[in-house]
């Protein structure tokens, strides 16, 4: 066993990459430093959540008449204020902020873009279920955009990021990311004594096809006919192929993805008819589908609206909603045929 002290720090690790990337400079790592400042007290919070009166709506008062702050608001909020002063940001996207965060005139600016849904999973706060912070970066599309950074700067494809990653505040604490181009995604898990971000998952390669399959079954009556056909597969399967699939959803986004990515498997959030207003399901394009995309094509997995690659849609607006279907290549496939009508139940 790895004695404590003997760790790869995720400073190292970031610093090492730098290193082998000509590329690469030093305002990457000290974006990506601060991040992991800001992950470190949202941590700091989600545990002790359940000792301290931080729950509840925002405006409530709490027992010491101090304004009660939702967790969700608050982690917006925590990395709001240490990436905008560092300098190398040109703007930010938050799933808590309707429009895009500018950086205040007081501020140097930067040539990155960092979208990030604060704490996802929000359902799950209140009753102790891990939940996470999910994080892709992109590069300004171009110097001459002028000085004050417009929608169109952030609205661009998830092939285009240059690292994405989540924490998980679980049972420990977990950073996962990948700088793309076969630099690996590598998870790290925080080691509270130390304060410190460890090495301890290295270079994740998702299994090809995996055994686990997680969707929202309670939504079965509001999805479509191919969607139906594509979930009664995964629940047949054993009988009909001899590979059986077995049901897991937590319905934290980061936990299901994390336990997927590391067991192989599908995560399902499908197109459904249950609010007219998003016919493409719940999750969001630019916080939580891109990022977790490019992790898992990182990894040797796949990510999917169910008709192609995630990380080639042309994104229209910040907020965008997008089916997804994410994990193992051969299981994403599979749900890629069902969906786009190429393979029925029976065939
Ligand atoms: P949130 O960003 O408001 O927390 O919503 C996203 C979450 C995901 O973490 C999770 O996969 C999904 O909502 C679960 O939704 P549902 O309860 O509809 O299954
Ligand atoms: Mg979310």
């Amino acid at each position: 066993m790895q004695r404590q002290g003997a760790g790869i720090t995720i400073t190292q690790h970031i610093l090492k990459q730098q290193r082998e990337n000509p590329v690469a400079t030093g305002a990457f790592t000290t974006l990506l430093n601060e991040l992991i400042v800001a992950a470190k007290v949202i941590s700091r919070e989600v545990n002790k959540a359940g000792l301290v009166d931080i729950l509840g709506s925002t405006g409530k008062i709490n027992v010491q008449e101090e304004k009660v702050q939702k967790l969700d608001v608050f982690s917006n909020q925590i990395i709001i204020e240490r990436m905008q002063h560092i300098g190398q940001l040109w703007c930010m996207g938050s799933e808590e902020d309707p429009d895009l965060i500018d950086i205040p005139p007081r501020f140097p600016k930067g040539d990155y873009i960092l979208v990030f849904d604060p704490l996802d999973g929000s359902s799950n706060i209140d009753v102790n279920v891990s939940i996470g912070t999910i994080f892709g970066i992109y590069k300004r599309k171009s110097i001459s955009s002028g000085s004050e950074p417009l929608l169109d700067d952030i609205l661009q494809p998830g092939i285009n990021q240059v690292a994405a990653g989540y924490f998980i505040y679980g049972s420990s604490t977990i950073m996962v990311y990948t700088t793309g181009k076969n630099t690996g995604v590598h998870g790290f898990t925080l080691f509270p004594s130390l304060g410190e971000f460890l090495l301890s998952h290295e270079s994740i390669r998702i299994p090809e096809q995996g055994k686990i399959y997680s969707v929202n079954e309670g939504y079965h009556s509001y999805w479509d006919e191919k969607t139906r056909a594509l979930v009664n597969h995964f629940k047949n399967s054993g009988k009909k192929t001899g590979h059986s699939y077995t049901a897991r959803y937590v319905g934290s986004l980061v936990a299901d993805f994390h336990r997927n990515l590391l067991k192989g498997g599908i995560f399902m959030y499908p197109a459904d008819s249950k609010d007219p207003k998003k016919p493409t399901g719940k999750l969001r394009l630019m916080v939580e589908a891109n990022p977790l995309a490019m992790v898992i094509k990182e990894a040797g997995g796949y990510a999917s609206d169910g008709h192609g690659p995630i990380l080639d849609i042309d994104p229209t607006e910040l907020h965008q909603r997008v089916p997804l279907y994410i994990g193992s290549k051969k299981d994403v496939e599979l749900a890629e045929a069902f969906i786009s009508g190429k393979r029925t139940e029976s065939s």
